[in-house]
């Protein structure tokens, strides 16, 4: 079976990690070949930029600097990890992905969605997901998540999840805004439940691909 691109998006705490390594676990069980990273990361240089990204403080990238970041570090993911993975027949499971551009940098920082387009699709060769799963929580449930979560590691908050509640706002409504744009492509999963519930609906947009 040919490899497949998907995509895990949604604000902080709306539970994609977990559900990333979920879904890569049920797909190996299964024989499928996967490979899971995350953006922004997934080569040594893309990790470097999401340092840069998420904790420089004393000289914070403007929006230009920041867009440019994020696709330097998806030029290099896509180039030496994610189409080398596809092109062997391996699937490809990330955690986030171009959505996270236009939802972050376009409904959220104000950048042109159409500039947006056009450099994403510069910086990955126009490679787009076959399928996006949302992760989509009420933003008290994605609050009480971080917290604990901050309580549990003993970290703080990033320079991102310090941006404050109307730009938490505006992002959800536009992470909405582009699923109903590609409702084939992007499907909208009610993640205010728990781990299971939220994987059984990961689960069950699966059941075109004749895997489970
Ligand atoms: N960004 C951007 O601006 N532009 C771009 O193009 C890209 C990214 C690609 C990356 O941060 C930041 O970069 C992000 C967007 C921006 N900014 N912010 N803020 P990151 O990778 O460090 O963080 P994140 O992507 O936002 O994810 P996260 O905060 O780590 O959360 P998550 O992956 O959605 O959730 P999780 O790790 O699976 O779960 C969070 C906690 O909740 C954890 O303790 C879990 O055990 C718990 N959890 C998970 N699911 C549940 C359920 N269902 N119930 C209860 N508790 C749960």
């Amino acid at each position: 079976m040919a490899g497949r691109f998907i995509t895990f998006e949604g604000g902080e705490g709306c539970g994609k990690s977990t559900q990333c390594r979920r879904l890569a676990e049920a797909l190996r069980e299964k024989g499928v070949e996967v490979v899971v990273t995350r953006e922004p990361g997934g080569t040594r240089l893309a990790e470097l930029i999401r340092g840069l990204l998420k904790d420089e403080r004393d000289d914070p990238p403007c929006d230009r600097a920041e867009l440019l970041l994020f696709l330097a570090a998806r030029a290099q993911l896509v180039k030496n990890v994610i189409g080398p993975a596809l092109a062997s027949g391996a699937w490809v499971v990330s955690d986030r992905f171009s959505d996270s551009t236009f939802a972050y940098q376009g409904y959220g920082r104000g950048l042109p969605i159409d500039i947006l387009r056009m450099a994403n699709d510069f910086a990955c060769g126009g490679l787009k997901p076959d399928m996006t799963l949302l992760l989509d929580v009420r933003p008290e449930t994605a609050i009480g998540r971080m917290r604990r979560r901050e309580a549990e590691t003993n970290t703080s908050a990033d320079r991102i999840e310090l941006a404050g509640a109307e730009f938490h706002a505006r992002l959800r409504a536009g992470f909405l805004e582009l699923a109903a744009a590609e409702p084939d492509r992007i499907r909208v999963i009610d993640a205010n439940g728990t781990p299971d519930e939220v994987w059984c609906q990961v689960r069950q947009n699966m059941i075109q691909y004749n895997i489970f």
